[in-house]
């Protein structure tokens, strides 16, 4: 799969996660589910257990909190010799709890948590007590990283430091951020409020969708670039139990892993759509989540950067892939003499990625190259121009994430052109997925000079990951340091083609170079 892969859950620095929360006797929730999740990635799960609870599927028939002792004797016992990546916090039942658990976040202040306040079961059993939410709010949260409430439980939290909160309408986001900023205010990072909860009976079918919304604070050590996006899911949980503690401790994991957040968001939510589509029944009854150690690219959620638009989210046609032949090398070049160039020696696929310069120049070249591709019958993408890259017919047009928020991307759609999209991150794949491109390109797989990037590299056990990931319905591109001698591991991970600009363009001997690395796809 997905994750960190089997060479690093066998070596000698496993992250380690610790899952507080309660026991759940059907294994369904809690700490049972929470470590299969952590399993599943990678982690090894440690627990402190909160609580012992005893419930079915249809009723909580009690919850026991454990004594003081003994939650302290259980963290005793970790901070010997486990400590964690990030702990995952879940069922907090008491008020003496709760102050034990901020003892220990405040003797480990470096340390990531993860929060999935459990308010009540879904049976509809209160299991944090009402004089607790207080403490939880004020005291807990502060120390709280990331904090995944569903609707109800994010408005039942903000009731303590919202007046009005009762007139919060939680189905509409405004009012949803109203509540989210105040608990950002109060010291949370970031609230991934989940849209799967039920209103009033409303019924979910197949083509409904779920939306996730993820507000940051400013500033927030975890979070990149986006302060707010949201994803949008095809995930209907049908009853299945545990999916809120799943997903938490699955986010944690990634996390302990060093995914950036928006990144370990979206492969959460995508390991919870599969494992929901997978859930098993028990004794005809509880529906519960089985482990799962494969993504498909149908899990990844749609990625929406305005958080209130999700709804008008494209279902978008896929663009086409014009041309049945892979793209093999595919050199990226800033002027069109190097078109004149390397079609001679063989190139099909070029990418005329031009510099700052005056417009008329920027056509003349366009202009130029789209007579290449036509005398040739080469595939030629343009970067960024779009506009002059349908006036002029280009086979295709490649764009950056950053040009997705200006860019028609329906129109070259709809003039047949080809569309190629950047991506860096799994967040990135995902919304690139959103467009349905004719190709994916990925990277850096390598440290390059060529582009100043805020993306360190990538790697080849990333590169494998897309690769398996996408493979199937995208050709899929490499980029970022590729040279002739990397040139067999990176054709190894299953990619159709790979991109580059140094080793052709900052070479030498470009047409030896060039050359060379075409022989690695004639050869294929
Ligand atoms: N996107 C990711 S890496 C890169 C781009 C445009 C630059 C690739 O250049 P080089 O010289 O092949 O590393
Ligand atoms: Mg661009």
């Amino acid at each position: 799969m997905l994750l960190p892969s089997e060479s690093t859950a066998l070596n000698d620095n496993v992250p380690v996660v610790w899952s507080v929360s309660g026991s759940d006797v059907s294994g369904a929730a809690g700490v049972q589910t929470d470590l299969v999740g952590l399993s599943d990635v990678s982690v090894h799960g440690c627990t402190v257990i909160t609580a012992v609870t005893a419930q079915h599927a249809q009723q909580v028939l009690s919850i026991n909190p454990v004594s003081e002792k003994t939650l302290r004797d259980q963290f005793d016992a970790l901070s010997a010799d486990a400590l964690p990546r990030v702990i995952k916090l879940g069922l907090l039942p008491t008020v003496e709890c709760i102050e034990v658990v901020c003892e220990v976040l405040e003797q480990h202040p470096d340390v990531c948590v993860v929060c999935d306040p459990v308010i009540e079961s879904s049976s509809g059993a209160l299991l944090l007590r009402s004089e607790a939410i207080q403490l939880f709010v004020t005291r807990l949260l502060p120390h709280v990283d990331v904090l995944t409430p569903n609707a109800p439980e994010l408005l039942r939290l903000a009731s303590e430091v919202v007046l009005n909160s009762e007139e919060c309408d939680v189905d509409n986001v405004s009012s949803q951020y109203d509540c989210v900023a105040a608990l950002l205010n109060v010291g949370v990072g970031t609230v991934m409020l989940k849209g799967g909860h039920v209103v009033d009976g409303q019924t979910l079918n197949d083509s409904s969708t779920t939306v996730d919304r993820i507000w940051s604070l400013n500033g927030d050590r975890l979070c990149t670039a986006p302060k707010q996006f949201a994803l949008v899911n095809r995930r209907h949980a049908h009853g299945a139990r545990g999916t809120g503690c799943r997903l938490a401790s699955v986010l944690a994991g990634l996390l302990a892993h060093d995914y950036v957040l928006e990144d370990a968001c979206v492969l959460a939510n995508a390991y919870l759509n599969r494992t929901i589509s997978q859930a098993y029944e028990i004794d005809h009854k509880a529906r519960c989540l089985p482990s799962v150690n494969a993504i498909e690219l149908s899990d990844l959620p749609s990625v929406v950067c305005d958080v209130t638009d999700a709804n008008a989210l494209v279902t978008a046609s896929k663009f086409a892939f014009v041309g049945s032949d892979s793209l093999g090398l595919y050199p990226v070049v800033d002027d069109v003499v190097w078109i004149e160039r390397l079609i001679p020696l063989g190139v099909t696929t070029i990418q005329l990625r031009l510099k700052e310069m005056p417009m008329a120049d920027v056509e003349r070249q366009i202009i130029q190259a789209v007579a290449l591709q036509k005398q040739y019958d080469i595939k030629l993408f343009i970067n960024d121009y779009w506009e002059l890259a349908i006036k002029h017919q280009a086979h295709g047009v490649h764009l950056g994430q950053e040009d997705l928020f200006e860019v028609d991307v329906s129109a070259i759609r709809d003039a047949g052109l080809a569309l190629g999209l950047s991506t860096h991150s799994w967040w990135e794949v995902a919304r690139a997925h959103t467009h349905r491109p004719s190709y994916l390109a990925f990277g850096p797989i390598y440290p390059t000079q060529t582009k100043t990037m805020p993306w360190e590299q990538q790697g080849l056990e990333r590169l494998t990951q897309w690769v398996d990931c996408v493979g199937a319905d995208y050709e899929c591109v490499a980029i970022g340091g590729i040279n002739t001698a990397r040139m067999p591991e990176v054709l190894a991970t299953g990619v159709d083609s790979v991109a580059m600009v140094s080793s052709i363009t900052h070479v030498p001997d470009w047409a030896a170079s060039t050359r060379e690395l075409l022989s690695y796809f004639s050869d294929a």
